[in-house]
């Protein structure tokens, strides 16, 4: 078999004073934090659409990185891709895949003609697998918003006749995964929005997405599959107004639906940005509902008001979500996909992997800094002392359910005035203590 990246080596770790642009400064596999292995606590995937298809193809010009793999013949190409995509991860010390089925094998015309064809390259990736088994798939899931027929949606097309494809195209993408043994499977909202209301009967299209995904559950579950499924939240883009709009909005509608035991969130950096939220919000919110799953790892830019998917390089909120992530127990099905791609100038094969290193060690430092944050307690005592009040006298009266409207007057007409009872917020301070911990220069 071909190697597609001659000049690279396997990525080493070398440490912090090393300069070479092909090692690791901070991510050694094999490094035990709290209890497991980076290896283990960061469970890396890597994204086949954007490594292995992304060209940088943008609004304004066509790609500059050649993605071509050495093949013209769709199934050919195909093939390599798989190949180069095993290179990637060995080199790169990555073990988890995620991937569109789109990504793995085209379309070929008809959907039999197309279902067959992926099934080619699913039996190709599983020999694979077979014989490495180090490498495993994160989640699988249906590119149900590319092709025109798509345009107005899919699992919320005004078409039912869309629907039904929709549904048929996902059962194919959960069988797929269930053949690769994945961990999980992730319904990225698409189209699934709207972009005015004058043509749109929202409540019927919610509905349908319900349908929808109980459906795709219920046959998941009958064919073995034992991951977990995922809603990934994103606020607009492509449609003006996504209906997954973040994990909030997303936990009432599961709840509406009776959806909610079944499905939890898949998190991605640049979307939390922009539902105007901070991605360690977002991850609180998954986790105060029982609902964090897995990570969609990159970052926007902060003046640009899109998904421009960067590799995430940003270690203070890598910090702050591994925080989330190790106070909510670690990863189990779930890891951080690298839902990134290189920059448009950043076209060389090199730069796939300057840019994994990045992303990679970037995490690294997340996660020993955030492990020093809960050794070093100072943001958890203050957490515990701040909500003191509610550990005894009236407030554990009302925790414990004991204390009626009634009492409370009582209470608040003895008590008189209570604003001595709040003591400051000492952001700045706390600010400072999450600096001092990360940079302990
Ligand atoms: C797009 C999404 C997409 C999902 C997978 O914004 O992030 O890449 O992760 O469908
Ligand atoms: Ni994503
Ligand atoms: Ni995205």
């Amino acid at each position: 078999m071909a190697e597609f990246f001659k000049d690279i080596p396997k990525i080493p770790f070398k440490g912090v004073n090393s300069t070479d642009p092909l090692s690791f400064k901070y991510y050694d596999p094999d490094e035990v934090v709290l209890g497991k292995t980076m290896r283990e606590q960061l469970k890396f995937a890597l994204s086949w659409w954007h490594t292995m298809g992304g060209d940088g193809t943008d609004m304004f010009g066509v790609g500059t990185a050649d993605k071509s793999w050495g093949e013209s013949d769709p199934t050919a190409r195909a093939k390599a891709k798989v190949d180069a995509a095993f290179e990637i991860m060995d080199k790169l010390s990555i073990d988890y895949f995620c991937w569109h089925d789109r990504d793995l094998s085209p379309e070929y015309g008809s959907l039999a003609a197309t279902n067959e064809k992926l099934d080619e390259i699913v039996d190709y990736i599983k020999e694979k697998m077979d014989k490495d088994p180090t490498k495993k798939l994160l989640w699988g899931t249906a590119k149900c918003f590319d092709h025109p027929r798509f345009m107005h949606g899919a699992g919320t097309s005004p078409s039912a006749d869309v629907f039904a494809f929709s549904a048929a195209q996902i059962k194919k993408a959960i069988e797929s995964t269930v053949k690769l043994g994945g961990s999980g499977y992730v319904f990225w909202g698409g189209r699934e929005g709207y972009e005015t209301l004058l043509n749109t009967n929202m409540g019927l299209e919610l509905d349908n997405m319900a349908r929808l995904l109980r459906m795709v559950i219920d046959y998941g579950r009958s064919i073995g599959f034992t991951g977990d499924f995922y809603i990934e939240p994103k606020p607009k883009e492509p449609t003006k107004h996504q209906y997954d709009f973040d994990t909030a909005t997303v936990i009432g509608f599961l709840r509406k639906y009776g959806l909610d035991k079944d499905i939890k969130m898949n998190i991605e950096a640049n979307h939390a940005t922009l539902a105007q939220h901070t991605f360690q919000h977002e991850l609180r919110v998954a986790r105060d509902n029982g609902v964090f799953g897995s990570i969609d790892a990159n970052q926007g830019d902060p003046l640009l008001g899109w998904d421009t998917d960067q590799f995430p390089t940003n270690a203070y909120d890598a910090t702050l979500c591994m925080y989330e992530v190790l106070k909510a127990g670690g990863f189990t099905n779930g890891g951080l996909n690298f839902d990134a791609k290189a920059r448009r100038g950043s076209f060389t094969p090199e730069d796939i992997f300057l840019s994994y290193i990045a992303g990679m060690d970037t995490f690294a430092l997340g996660l020993k800094a955030a492990a020093k944050l809960i050794e070093d307690g100072r943001l958890d005592k203050f957490v515990e002392d701040r909500y003191a009040s509610w550990t005894t006298g009236i407030g554990k009266d009302i925790i414990d359910g004991k204390a009626t409207i009634d009492d409370l007057e009582k209470y608040a007409l003895e008590k008189g005035e209570v604003t001595d009872s709040l003591s400051s917020g000492r952001q700045e301070y706390l600010e400072s203590v999450v600096n001092q911990v990360i940079f302990n220069l």
